[in-house]
């Protein structure tokens, strides 16, 4: 089956970013993997008149989720470093909008819904369909996705070949799976028109 994106459809890329690709500093294996996956619906949004969100992590040096501050992570996504970057192969279209999260020291934020701004853009933009693909299946494509569950009206597609989990424990990512399509998400395998 393949789908054909519209302007009621949006496509959310979380945190396609250097450091959780292989060479970063919380790299998921298999993370680059998600990026030709993903061009191909960047691509089918540019023709059909979609949306596209692009989320990034955002950390100032000293975030609480670093181990320095007896968080879970090394350090990761510093603010205007090159692992903060979107990996140089991802073609971000023109009119992208980028969201940031978890800005702020005291704070953590794995959905790209933390902050309100996305809910009320896909509302403001008449958005009925979310698909979200990206890094790392099992904490913030897993947020966002739980959060997007959440918004009344919006149907939330997980784009299965184009997500990727960190498993810190093994199982997690598919135990991630279960959580967000017990919440209503589908798990998509169908490819882009
Ligand atoms: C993420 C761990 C720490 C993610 C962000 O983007 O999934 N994971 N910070
Ligand atoms: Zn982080």
């Amino acid at each position: 089956m393949s789908i054909k994106l519209t302007p009621s459809d949006a496509l959310l890329l979380v945190d396609v970013q250097n450091d959780f690709c292989p060479g970063g500093a919380l790299a998921v294996a298999g993370g680059d993997a998600v990026v030709p996956v993903l061009n191909e619906w960047i691509e089918s949004a540019r023709q059909g008149g979609a949306k596209v969100f692009a989320s990034r992590d955002w950390h100032p040096p000293d975030h609480l989720s670093f181990a320095d501050r007896g968080g879970l992570w090394p350090p990761h996504c510093v603010q205007n470093t090159p692992g903060a970057a979107f990996h140089s192969e991802l073609e971000l279209p023109e009119g992208a909008v980028v969201v940031s999260k978890a800005d702020q020291a005291d704070h953590e934020a794995y959905s790209a819904f933390d902050s309100g701004e996305l809910a009320e853009q896909l509302r403001a933009a008449g958005i009925e369909r979310l698909w979200v693909g990206g890094l790392a299946t099992d904490y913030c494509v897993k947020a966002s996705v739980l959060d997007a569950t959440q918004i009344p009206g919006l149907e939330v597609h997980v784009i299965a070949a184009a997500i990727r989990a960190v498993d810190v424990a093994p199982g997690d990512g598919e135990a991630a799976l279960e959580a967000m399509r017990e919440a209503g998400a589908i798990l998509e395998n169908a490819t882009p028109a």
